[in-house]
């Protein structure tokens, strides 16, 4: 029979205690101190108080703990001593199915990580979904981990730690997260969509109109029909458009979604988890039968990410008349231009003005993302609100010197276009560190038809350039264009320049963090604010009516544009938790 929130609230300590048994191997003491803070507002208040108790911990006690955790290894081997939970999570991984080389490597494993480390591999076998991991990923995790420096595995030991906590403490509350696990589901349904080249090799890379792009605004549209949205339809420039109506039609829209397309061997929650997030809660309105005072539109923005041509916001940008038709003749690396990607995908280039929005119909928008970084993961923290968005400008670069043969020409007679790049990519890095709180990065370096015995004569790279606030920003910008012209000068090169992206730095909207603020306090959950070094739609929305965002922890430290992006079904839970919170006070005021 499952626990509830009041019983553990209500009964003497030592019942308490004992209903939180075993949440951490061979340490009550966890669950004793977090006791202390009773009456818990949530079970996401407790899990916060057992992580502050291990946090504000002594290093022994810490690595007692870490210490205290069985070996992973055949639950046969382990005999009596494995607590029932970890002989059902253990067998739950296929510890006790797998092949006798399988557990032979995971001995060795054990063996040598034990020797390195001094205490035992800890790793939430259930996995960030809770239905478990595989053998191969529990050994493939094992082998990533070895190499960590001892002081970073402790901490990733402990994350583990309090992972399975957090699923053992499911079980005992009935409390499994339905709706994170649906989007979960989603996001791994999505990415089986990716573009020729990656799809091959298990990566996802879909870039604006491809056919796997396409086949996603197809899935979105069926999926959003089947939650319920009144609405459903592919916009003029491929952004997919669900609206949940409103019970009067005059009412104002409430506006929110993210982008589902993603950069080269991507993650899979980038943009698509702030899509996910608001399909489900309009699915759980359409269950309920409940209609809000405003209407609801989500949309899944089709281009963000500035991958297959160099204008970017292609969806985002188009609802506030920001898409400039000259962006059409824009080529790929293929030679397609947009316009005749967009007539491929079956697209009408000349409806895209229409899809300009009057603010004056709009509340705002909202948007839901990934951190995209490590902040939320060191705090053990499942969300923040986003104060404000860097600003960014973005450069295509084109440096023309003198191609000659790399074994007669002297050194001091060379017009090479790599080396002065070469010297940008150092100055970029810097300039931008000397601030403190920009970040510039040369993200594409190329020698256009390189020979090894060629010195080069044309070299081409890009420039992404941010910071909190544009006038910091564009003194950045100031001081590497500068350099570029006077490193080009110096050695005698010729350099074009293109200006690809300007996004201003986009505070939120007072009024609108605060929803947010609200929404996560009412999870019983520590209000984190922070700033977005990423740039997202919610930007260019900015630029036309209130915002604000909310974050969402990243595990594996929070890395993003990469495959290890991830994050938990008990995390998304709790973002869709704050939007529902957050869609029911926002329906209190509109009234
Ligand atoms: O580059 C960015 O910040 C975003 O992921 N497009
Ligand atoms: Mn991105
Ligand atoms: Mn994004």
């Amino acid at each position: 029979m499952a626990y509830t929130l009041a019983q553990l609230n209500s009964v003497p300590p030592a019942e308490a205690a004992a209903m939180l048994d075993g949440l951490y191997e061979r340490a009550p003491w966890i669950a004793g101190r977090a006791l202390q803070s009773r009456p818990f507002r949530s079970l996401a208040d407790l899990r916060q108080r057992m992580r502050q108790a291990v946090d504000e911990a002594d290093a022994d006690a810490r690595l007692a703990l870490v210490r205290a955790h069985p070996e992973l290894a055949a639950p046969a081997q382990q005999g009596p001593t494995l607590s029932e939970a970890s002989v059902r999570e253990q067998n739950l991984a296929g510890l006790a199915q797998g092949t006798a080389a399988e557990l032979s490597r995971l001995r060795e494993l054990d063996a040598v990580y034990g020797a390195k480390f001094g205490f035992p591999f800890v790793l939430a076998v259930r996995g960030p979904r809770g239905a478990g991991l595989a053998l191969r990923q529990v050994l493939d995790e094992f082998e990533r981990r070895l190499d960590n420096p001892p002081d970073v595995e402790l901490q990733e030991a402990l994350h583990h730690l309090h992972r399975i906590a957090e699923l053992r403490l499911q079980d005992k509350f009935g409390d499994a997260p339905a709706l994170g696990n649906d989007i979960w589901d989603w996001g791994e349904q999505l990415a089986v969509h990716s573009d020729p080249g990656y799809a091959e090799k298990g990566l996802l890379t879909v870039t604006y109109l491809t056919d796997a792009h396409r086949a996603c605004a197809q899935l979105l549209s069926q999926w959003m029909r089947e939650c319920g949205f009144d609405e459903v339809g592919i916009d003029a420039v491929g952004n997919v458009v669900g609206r949940y109506l409103a019970d009067r039609p005059d009412a104002p829209t409430l506006l929110t979604g993210s982008h589902y397309d993603t950069v080269r061997n991507a993650g899979k929650y980038d943009g698509r988890l702030g899509i996910f997030v608001p399909m489900a809660c309009v699915r759980e309105l359409h269950r309920r039968g409940q209609r809000l005072p405003y209407h609801l539109e989500v949309i899944g923005f089709a281009e963000e990410e500035g991958q297959r041509y160099r204008a970017t916001f292609l969806g985002s940008g188009a609802l506030i008349g920001g898409f400039r038709l000259e962006w059409l003749d824009q080529k790929d690396a293929d030679g397609i231009s947009m316009r005749d990607a967009m007539a491929h995908a079956g697209l009408r280039a000349e409806d895209i003005p229409a899809l300009r929005r009057d603010p004056a119909r709009y509340l705002g928008f909202v948007e839901i993302h990934i951190e995209q970084g490590p902040v939320l993961y060191e705090m053990g923290l499942p969300l923040a609100v986003v104060t404000s968005i860097n600003g960014c400008l973005r450069y295509q670069v084109q440096v023309s010197g003198m191609a000659c043969h790399a074994g007669t020409t002297p050194m001091d007679r060379r017009r090479d276009a790599a080396a002065a790049a070469a010297e940008m990519v150092l100055y970029v890095e810097k300039r931008a560190a000397q601030d403190g709180d920009s970040v510039g990065t040369v993200g594409m370096l190329e020698v256009p038809s390189g020979s090894i015995n060629v010195v080069p004569g044309e070299c081409r790279f890009s420039l992404d350039l941010r910071a909190p606030s544009d006038a910091q920003r564009d003194a950045l910008a100031r001081d590497v264009l500068a350099e570029l012209d006077a490193v080009c000068q110096r050695r005698g090169l010729r350099f074009t320049l293109e200006e690809t992206m300007r996004a201003a730095a986009a505070p939120s909207a007072p009024a609108w963090q605060r929803r947010w603020e609200q929404a996560v306090d009412a999870l019983g959950l520590p209000v984190h604010r922070m700033p977005s070094g990423a740039g997202h739609d919610a930007m260019k929305l900015h630029e036309v009516m209130p915002q604000a965002m909310l974050f969402v922890r990243g595990q594996n430290a929070g890395i993003s544009h990469n495959p290890r992006e991830s994050t938990t079904s008990d995390d998304i839970q709790l973002a869709a938790l704050a939007m529902l919170q957050l869609l029911d006070s926002l329906a209190n005021d509109t009234k």
